[in-house]
């Protein structure tokens, strides 16, 4: 097959909605944005867990305790999964680990706020995790076999975390006012960093119709926001509590939340290295990372002396 035979065969399965698979013929351009975006994703997992993992030791009671540990582990569990989507594309697990500690690659904005209170707690299962799963859901359609496969995992965990983020902002916003400003105050810092998870606007994002147009993302990074806003807003309003965008009106023809601008300066200085955590998320990551190094090798170790009496065995057969 020549290599305009072979595109157009590609071309016609994605258009047929067929999964490509690992061994499958695709555009190396496909297989670098897939790279890309799907340690992006990695990345931001396992940077994710610090946030929460801020907390595990603070947790206000052994219930709340236990049910962050299996989130923070799950979030781990994410990345996991992640970079071994990324492997079947050809891409080494060292090189990308490798790129994140060296400040070179890029992981969720969201993740370069600091969590100050029990209240940031809540709004990121409610808030941070939702987002996700909103743009996870689409996901699990994409026409990456590996990638969407993932998601489904994923997606189902997602929709744990949210529900016991809600009920910690439920358990706050219902009790004394004290509790009810912390969930406030913690809703009132998210809010904003949470809509720009979905990535920039789409006339300013630079690989949404390439990866529209290959069905990899399914919906432009405004829809996804959109669909966001219009779960939030409802919730917030449950919970009695304010989204904090005075701008925000309901469209009566559409049905849609409007929100009113977002800060795109704060965004871009985040991407930029600029954010409130970047320093001390990528310092704690190369803490943890070269901290656990005789962990790593202790493994190979094993798995070395496993190899070697499997092949004395094997000899004396
Ligand atoms: N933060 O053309 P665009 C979780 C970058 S973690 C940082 O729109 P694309 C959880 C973008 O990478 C779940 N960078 O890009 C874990 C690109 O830069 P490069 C995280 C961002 O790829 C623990 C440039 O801006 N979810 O759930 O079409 C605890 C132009 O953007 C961001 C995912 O990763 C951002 N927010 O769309 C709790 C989902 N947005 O590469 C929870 C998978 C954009 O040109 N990823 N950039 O240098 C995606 O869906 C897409 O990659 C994005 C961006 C929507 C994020």
């Amino acid at each position: 097959m020549t290599e305009a035979s072979r595109q157009f065969d590609f071309e016609g399965r994605i258009a047929r909605d067929e999964k490509i698979e690992p061994n499958d013929w695709m555009p190396s351009r496909y297989r670098r944005q897939l790279v890309r975006m799907i340690s992006q994703h990695a990345h931001s997992e396992v940077v994710g867990m610090l946030p929460e993992g801020n907390w595990i030791t603070r947790a206000p009671s052994l219930r709340r305790k236990i049910s962050l540990l299996a989130k923070v582990q799950d979030e781990a569990g994410h990345g996991l999964y992640l970079y071994g989507a990324a492997e079947t594309l050809g891409a080494e697990r060292e090189d990308l680990i490798n790129r994140l500690l060296g400040g070179d690659a890029r992981y969720s904005s969201i993740f370069n706020y600091p969590s100050v209170t029990w209240g940031d707690v809540g709004v990121i299962g409610w808030l941070v995790d939702q987002a996700a799963m909103v743009n996870q859901t689409m996901l699990t359609k994409c026409s990456y076999g590996p990638y969407a496969r993932a998601m489904i995992q994923i997606c189902k965990e997602e929709n744990f975390h949210k529900r016991q983020g809600m009920e910690i902002m439920a358990v706050l916003s219902a009790g004394t006012s004290a509790q009810r400003a912390m969930a406030q105050d913690a809703l009132d810092r998210w809010w904003w960093p949470t809509l720009m998870m979905f990535g920039p606007p789409d006339e300013e994002s630079p690989h949404s119709s390439e990866l529209i147009g290959w069905k990899v993302k399914m919906k432009s990074n405004d829809e996804l926001r959109q669909w966001f806003v219009d779960l939030a807003v409802p919730q917030a309003e449950a919970l009695d509590l304010q989204i904090p965008d005075p701008e925000l009106v309901r469209d009566s023809k559409t049905g849609h939340w409007i929100s009113g601008p977002i800060n795109w300066d704060e965004f871009r200085s985040i991407l930029e290295g600029e954010g409130p955590c970047n320093r001390e998320r990528i310092e704690s990551r190369r803490e943890s990372h070269f901290g656990g190094a005789w962990v790593r090798e202790a493994a190979r170790a094993y798995e070395e002396k496993c190899r070697k009496k499997k092949a004395l065995e094997r000899e004396s057969l």
